[in-house]
């Protein structure tokens, strides 16, 4: 790194930004500091994820007499832990709880915002050291202040979200937000312990050339889905070859290599799951008003995501996400794709 560069860490660079609002609280920034300290925290715990039979297993107790626990489990109680003790969050709502959470404490009910998140996106991708993530989000509450959040306040479209984003736990830590005006990433430095601003305004491709989808499931697609498959391994009129295909299984390492080598990443309906699987508030939301800021689309086959009213707080999306060449020609091939054949 070029030792005169000066180093904007993501604590700086979100009061900088807090500052070209002037009507702005700094309530957004401060809840986005308090997500990126239970990821380093979590960051750690990953960091061990291997030694977990060398120091116990899980329901035993390690060597300093600590129980341990699940690493999704942490990640879960650590993300609330702090959220909970911060002066900004109303509530959470987790892929890990049945039902969302209100804070009690008198600074809670006053706040704002409330936080959606999946704790460790991928976990079995733990066993074999692959790259996981958290997923989160952030809406302004629709609930009045002085009072304990609602469950409305958490089952509102993506496009009311006001910041969302992912820490990818990967060969590097990386945490990457969009608010409306954009989206930066930050590695964690692990010597100094701070994100880092590493890729500013970062944009998606407009065309890319990777398709991202678990093929193994093409028995169960419908005829849309199959029909855009035979297109991606084609020799293709974008490149005069097949498309390359990657898949790692892991939401958040699928997603930040979409947004920044371009492609699409698919996890359509099919015949076993009539919406996919993954979450429409914890996984397919964040990522779609991420990858929209960062000049990508996002479907489910059959209209935008973040238009999508929720009615639970579970429900799954099929998604179709990425550069917009990609995405349109698989919705393209909707017959439609979302449907189950
Ligand atoms: P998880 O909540 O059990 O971690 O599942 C979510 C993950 C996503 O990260 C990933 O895109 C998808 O499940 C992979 O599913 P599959 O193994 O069916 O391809």
């Amino acid at each position: 790194m070029n030792s005169h560069r000066k180093l904007i860490t993501l604590d700086e660079f979100t009061i900088q930004e807090t500052r070209q609002f002037p009507q702005a609280t700094g309530e957004l920034s401060a809840l986005l500091r308090d997500i990126g300290l239970a990821c380093k925290i979590i960051n750690k715990q990953v960091l061990k994820a291997g030694l977990a039979d060398i120091l116990g297993k899980h329901g035993a107790t390690n060597v300093q007499g600590e129980e341990q626990m699940k690493l999704d489990v942490y990640a879960n109680e650590m993300l609330i832990s702090v959220l909970r003790g911060s002066a900004d969050c109303a509530g959470i709502a987790s892929e890990e709880n049945d039902e969302h959470v209100c804070f009690a404490e008198d600074f809670s009910v006053n706040s704002k915002y409330v936080v959606l998140f999946d704790p460790l996106d991928g976990s079995s991708n733990i066993d074999v050291n692959a790259p996981i993530g958290t997923i989160f989000s952030i809406y302004r509450r629709v609930s009045p202040l002085g009072q304990p959040c609602t469950t409305e306040d958490f089952l509102q479209p993506g496009n009311k979200l006001m910041a969302a984003g992912y820490v990818i736990y990967g060969s590097s830590t990386m945490m990457v937000y969009a608010t409306k005006i954009g989206v930066n990433g930050f590695t964690l430095e692990p010597s100094i312990g701070e994100f880092c601003l590493s890729h500013p305004n970062m944009k998606c491709p407009e065309k890319g050339k990777i398709y991202s989808i678990n093929q193994g499931n093409t028995c169960k697609y419908s005829e849309g889905t199959k029909a855009f498959l035979d297109y991606c391994m084609e020799n293709n009129k974008e490149q005069g070859r097949p498309f390359s295909h990657r898949y790692i299984g892991s939401m958040v390492a699928d997603m930040h290599r979409t947004l920044i080598k371009g492609g699409i990443f698919m996890y359509p309906a099919d015949k076993s799951n009539a919406n996919g699987k993954l979450r429409l508030q914890y996984e397919c939301n964040p990522m779609s008003f991420l990858i929209e800021a960062a000049g990508g689309v996002a479907s489910n086959g059959s209209m935008r995501i973040l238009d999508i009213v929720p009615t639970e707080l579970h429900q799954r999306c099929p998604i179709y996400i990425g550069s917009k060449n990609m995405v349109e020609k698989a919705l393209s091939y909707a017959d439609s794709p979302a449907t189950v054949a």
